[in-house]
């Protein structure tokens, strides 16, 4: 049979009122129906083949920007599963876009979900704020394609020509009743998607516009807005891009990759810049507030590089220890950790809370940097020199900061005495 069934029994019902509940507060899904939120769809449906590439199946994913603002995301994974799902007697890709949190978990992977936006929400999510949605899957040796309205399905899974390849494709129109604008920030999609390539090593990601472009007098503008990404190298090219502008104190960066329970990626490059620059992520989301991997981190550095410097004689017994500050200056580095359950704090939810990541991080980070400053240490020398030079640079500061202040005292108060005098 090719098509299920489509009573209105209890199950649907349920459904309905599930997405329901999505379009009369959509803010609790989505964060806002402001452009954030309406970006935030695209990542949505993005998000769901990352996590097929993080899985291994899926090594493209293609977004368009049509004209009128429809979006198209296309990947080459396994494709959606098509089989009946046993709890709702639907298919199950049908049931994944149509039941709140019906994502993830099924199939028999172990896998959770990894990557996932800010809120993780789902693909039923973004059926339920669109004016309409047409999945089209490719698997089992057939074309398969599905058709919803505002989160009501209008065509149930239905098989429509054969195909030897597998993956899946999603359309859909944002609903306009519900967004205070559908025009899609092109520059803002494509950033994103160049971070998703950069976290994501292999994946190659691929953003269109097509929509005609507006000008100032009203004439369409031929500007081809496209990019493509791809990064075999993954956060060493990610660092790379962010230092492309500046002068490195070493050719490549310092690479530190470990598997296990929270698998760790870090990528580090100094330059002669005095600001430090550190980008952190846990599962692709970009944690802005920090959290414990960062603090893991950053006690990692400061130990492994004032333990290197004594037991190499470049600190002497008499001498301070650098401080974390004098070590981070001028660093380049972005830290990705995957966290199964991640607890998210802070004013906008992006400080990672989990406090056993903190000592992972800092493990793993102290026995990579170690080992790598014992192996190079031509790198090591450079990067401690101008570590010494920061602590140096502070130090005097902080001696010419307590001068002003002595002097201050000694003249007496700054103010004015007539006029303060009662
Ligand atoms: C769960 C299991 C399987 C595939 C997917 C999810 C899947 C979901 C999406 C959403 C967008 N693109 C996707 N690609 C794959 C496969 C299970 C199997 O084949 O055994």
């Amino acid at each position: 049979m090719d098509k299920y069934e489509h009573a209105y029994g209890a199950e649907q019902i349920q459904v309905l009122e599930g997405l329901e509940a999505v379009r009369k507060r959509p803010g609790m899904y989505i964060g806002s129906v402001s452009i954030r939120g309406l970006h935030h769809l695209v990542y949505e449906i993005v998000d769901n083949g990352v996590d097929e590439a993080l899985a291994g199946y899926c090594k493209n994913i293609n977004i368009t920007i049509e004209p009128g603002n429809i979006i198209c995301v296309e990947d080459d994974g396994r494709g959606i599963p098509i089989g009946k799902h046993p709890k709702t007697g639907i298919s199950a890709a049908e049931t994944v876009y149509t039941i709140l949190h019906a994502g993830g978990k099924f199939g028999g992977d172990s896998g959770y979900k990894v990557s996932g936006g800010l809120h993780g929400v789902g693909a039923s999510v973004v059926n339920a704020l669109s004016e309409w949605t047409e999945v089209t899957i490719q698997r089992d040796g057939g074309i398969y394609i599905m058709k919803f309205n505002r989160g009501k399905t209008v065509e149930p899974l239905t098989r429509i020509g054969d195909s030897n390849k597998t993956g899946t494709k999603v359309r859909f129109l944002a609903d306009s009743t519900i967004f205070e604008t559908l025009d899609y920030d092109y520059e803002v999609l494509e950033k994103r998607f160049r971070e998703i390539a950069f976290l994501t090593k292999g994946l190659r990601i691929t953003i269109e516009d097509k929509r005609p472009i507006k000008t100032e007098d009203g004439e369409e503008k031929e500007e081809i807005r496209k990019g493509d990404f791809c990064f075999e190298g993954g956060l060493n090219s990610f660092v790379e891009y962010l230092n492309k502008n500046k002068e490195k104190i070493h050719p490549m960066p310092i690479y530190i990759e470990k598997d296990g329970e929270v698998p760790i990626e870090i990528a580090i490059q100094y330059t002669t810049a005095y600001s430090e620059n550190i980008y952190t992520f846990v599962n692709n989301i970009n944690t802005i507030e920090g959290g414990t991997h960062l603090e893991g981190f950053k006690r990692a550095v400061t130990k492994a590089f004032n333990d290197y410097a004594r037991s190499h004689g470049i600190l002497k017994e008499k001498d301070a220890n650098l401080q974390g500050e004098d070590i981070r200056e001028g660093m380049t580095a972005v830290i990705s950790v995957k966290v199964k359950e991640p607890q998210f704090e802070g004013q906008t939810k992006t400080k990672l809370g989990n406090s056993n990541v903190t000592g992972i991080v800092a493990t793993a980070v102290n026995d990579a940097l170690s080992t790598f400053l014992e192996e190079n240490p031509n790198v090591a020398k450079a990067i401690l020199e101008k570590c010494i030079s920061a602590s140096r640079a502070r130090e005097a500061a902080r001696k010419a900061r307590e001068l002003v202040r002595k002097k201050n005292s000694m003249e007496g108060s700054t103010l004015p005495r007539k006029t303060c005098r009662l």
